[in-house]
């Protein structure tokens, strides 16, 4: 078993696996930047080391550092969270030839996985639902014409190395897809050192549903059912909630099952999200996410299942502590996510928290790091908290949501709270009509 973590990020997630390592009577050592010597997650580990200067290729994304720190601490295992390290495949080598553990899938696992053509022809191979498209990369604009006349228009140009809807450009008719295929691959290039697309029948509107995969060293995977992620901005989501009103507990069951027993096949270990896109009462495997997510915790509050428990004893070699069919689901959660940024134009907000208020009551959870007098620093995701609510239905919970937003209280920096009251509030929303252009449309851009 594990016996120390380090924990490379920062923020509420880092708090979140402190807790965890908490739970299972694991020590803990926090690492930070410079302006982030006075932060929570660092008051809360056991340990602690500076790791570098505010910009965070020289501190979150220092692996020497992060790794060095590790050794010094005497750390048996490195916790990389979401974002920064975390899906970066030669990192979790270098942990390994360290003789270290990386909590999380193994590095060919990761890379693999990071190929969006690879990871879809994968999943197709073990008989997932796939988007139509190119079965591999489309090298010049004339067989994109061509693929792009045989499949229909709308077309979509991905990138291969892409992911967050980054490299993605739609082609509605052939006039459009010399311009669309040749933006995909400069954008791709610059952004992922990988200029290679591919091609995708677009769907016009369609919802964003994920499901929370869990998979141990004996073969042993299970799945804790979906995520509705449609409300998003720019593909940065701002609420999800578990489970999809679009799906029925028979289809969850029989899909989430097909998903597990795939992966399993696979040989993945670790915890897992496999996106989808839904439309006309179909989903089809878009992408997959081999980290935690930001999300987790509205599975947590549907199944009661502690994942960044399970992802470690997963790590230390461990079983799975429940099976399938001990994966109950009950009541309904809603994540929304509390950003520094103003929340009409979405622009962040640095600044010095004046006064902190947290909800609280039955139903409400808040993951953050934030406390009276804590400082916003320029340099990072603007998430500070996540406001997390569960009720018997979608509607308890609603009501239980509108009264959380009414208590939260953050002074000093502009937050999203005030977006997620209209949100909240928003007839649309109350009945579960949304896809993934809702927000947008509503609240423009
Ligand atoms: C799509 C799509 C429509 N059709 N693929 C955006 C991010 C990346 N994860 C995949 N994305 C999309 N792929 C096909 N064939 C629309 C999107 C998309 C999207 C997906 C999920 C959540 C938000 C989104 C926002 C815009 C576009």
């Amino acid at each position: 078993m594990i016996k120390k973590i380090l924990i490379a990020n920062r923020g509420e997630i880092a708090i979140r696996i402190l807790r965890a390592c908490k739970d299972l009577n694991i020590s803990t050592v926090a690492v930070h930047s410079t302006v982030d010597a006075d932060a929570m997650h660092v008051r809360l580990a056991d340990e602690s080391v500076c790791i570098g200067p505010a910009q965070p290729r020289e501190s979150y994304l220092n692996v020497p550092a992060i790794i060095s720190a590790a050794c010094v601490t005497g750390a048996d295992a490195i916790h990389p969270g979401f974002g920064f390290l975390s899906e970066n495949a030669m990192f979790a080598h270098m942990v390994k030839e360290h003789g270290l553990i990386f909590i999380g899938p193994k590095a060919d696992q990761i890379a693999m996985i990071g190929d969006k053509i690879m990871a879809k022809k994968t999943m197709a191979r073990i008989g997932l639902p796939v988007v139509s498209g190119s079965d591999g990369t489309v090298t010049s604009i004339e067989k994109a014409l061509r693929m792009a006349e045989k499949m229909g228009f709308p077309v979509l140009i991905k990138a291969t190395g892409g992911g967050g809807g980054r490299g993605m450009n739609v082609a509605r008719s052939p006039q459009d897809v010399p311009l669309a295929y040749e933006t995909a691959r400069r954008e791709a290039g610059i952004a992922f050192g990988n200029d290679s697309v591919y091609l995708e029948k677009y769907l016009e509107n369609p919802r964003h549903i994920e499901f929370q995969i869990l998979a141990d060293q004996f073969g042993n995977a299970i799945h804790l059912g979906e995520r509705d992620c449609s409300l998003q901005r720019r593909n940065q989501k701002v609420w999800e909630e578990a489970p999809s009103i679009v799906l029925t507990p028979a289809f969850r069951d029989e899909f989430g099952r097909k998903i597990a027993t795939a992966i399993s096949q696979l040989g993945y270990v670790g915890v897992g999200t496999l996106e989808f896109l839904y439309e006309n009462d179909q989903l089809f495997f878009i992408e997959m996410n081999t980290r935690l997510q930001v999300e987790h915790p509205i599975t947590e509050m549907i199944t009661g299942c502690d994942i960044v428990c399970e992802q470690i004893l997963i790590a230390s070699g461990e079983k799975l502590s429940l099976t399938q069919e001990e994966v109950k689901f009950s009541g309904h959660a809603i994540e929304c996510r509390i950003n520094a940024e103003n929340p009409a134009t979405f622009i962040p907000s640095a600044g010095t928290v004046s006064n902190y208020h947290c909800p609280g009551g039955p139903g409400v959870r808040v993951d953050s790091a934030l406390y009276d007098g804590c400082k916003i620093p320029p340099y990072y995701d603007s998430l500070i908290a996540k406001l997390i609510v569960c009720g018997r239905d979608r509607q308890q919970c609603l009501a239980r949501l509108r009264r959380a937003l009414r208590e939260y209280v953050i002074d000093g920096v502009d937050t999203l709270v005030p977006l997620h009251q209209k949100i909240s509030d928003n007839p649309n929303v109350v009945e579960g009509k949304f896809d993934i252009h809702f927000l947008e449309k509503i609240f423009g851009n």
